[in-house]
């Protein structure tokens, strides 16, 4: 029998169109119409199920899925037992202590005795005991940020990304209890077949990541600056040169990470190169 890889993502919410986009990415395609539960790849042994956020650890570590993607908050306030094997970049959050506006925030002791609404309680009670504060947890699965407006808590613990939310509800963000980003987990005991297809597709994800990361740049050099040009640019192994029909110039060109991009521009403009191009890259293999 031909083994297929099972991998669980979100039906619909705040990680799925950027979970499908991940193994599209990958080559892989497949239909995802509305009100589907379950589809299969075309051209790779995968079948792919949609599922709530909340459940996907669960039915990683029961061997539903083989594999899922998932916010790194619900992992951590679901302790089931599955490895997390890579991040992914998107999801990105966290969660956070927030307090009415007016309140006079010092430090975290300041949560002493009151009542916190959160969906969060395992990971809010572990933070909390590794402060030595004593709170009263409402656990709440919804809209949590209108508890202290109707008076059913003090503060709230929440998941904050833009900090909007927090804002239209007259409260502050304080503390920072955890960061979070979607990243994909494995079943504990992949059989050896499922293990190689894994391999297979974290080779393309990494690829995928890698190149979305970095940048392709060319750019002329005048030759007399050719060595300082060269240290500037590091790239996979070391930048190519080729020469220009016009003497005395180079063409340089190298792959840089896309968080030194405009330090490493600047360098290289005082060092005299000219027309820089820089271009995305679909795919980086290292
Ligand atoms: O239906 P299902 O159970 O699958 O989805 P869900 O409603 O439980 O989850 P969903 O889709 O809202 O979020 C899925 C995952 O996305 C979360 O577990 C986080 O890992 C991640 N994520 C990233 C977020 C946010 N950003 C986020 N902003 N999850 C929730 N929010 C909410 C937050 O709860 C609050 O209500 O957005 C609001 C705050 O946003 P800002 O921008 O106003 O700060
Ligand atoms: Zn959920």
């Amino acid at each position: 029998m031909d083994r297929k890889l099972k991998i669980a993502i979100q039906k619909s919410g705040r990680l799925s169109d950027d979970s499908v986009k991940l193994l599209k990415k990958c080559g892989i395609s497949f239909g995802n119409g509305l009100g589907k539960l379950r589809s299969e790849a075309n051209n790779f042994p995968l079948e792919i199920f949609f599922l709530r956020d909340d459940d996907i650890p669960n039915y990683v570590e029961d061997s539903v899925a083989d594999i899922g993607i998932v916010g790194e908050n619900v992992l951590a306030e679901k302790d089931c037992e599955v490895e997390t094997i890579e991040k992914l970049g998107f999801g990105k959050c966290r969660l956070s202590l927030a307090l009415p506006k007016s309140f006079e925030y010092v430090s975290v002791k300041d949560f002493e005795g009151k009542r916190i609404a959160t969906s969060y309680p395992k990971i809010l009670g572990n933070f909390l005991s590794k402060n030595n504060v004593e709170a009263e947890l409402h656990t709440i699965s919804g809209s949590v940020e209108i508890a202290p407006s109707i008076g059913l808590a003090d503060a709230v613990c929440d998941i904050v990304s833009s900090g909007s939310t927090l804002f239209t509800n007259g409260l502050k963000e304080v503390e920072t209890v955890m960061r979070s980003e979607a990243v994909l987990i494995k079943r504990k005991g992949l059989d050896e077949d499922s293990q190689k297809l894994l391999n297979k597709l974290l080779f393309r994800i990494r690829a995928g990541k890698s190149a979305e990361e970095n940048k392709y740049i060319l750019l002329n050099a005048p030759n007399e600056n050719l060595e300082k040009i060269i240290e500037i640019l590091p790239g996979m192994r070391s930048p190519s040169v080729l020469p220009l029909a016009e003497s005395g110039w180079s063409s340089v060109h190298s792959v840089i990470n896309e968080n030194d991009f405009w330090e490493v521009v600047e360098n290289l403009k005082t060092e005299g190169a000219e027309g820089v191009l820089v271009l995305s890259i679909d795919q980086m293999i290292q």
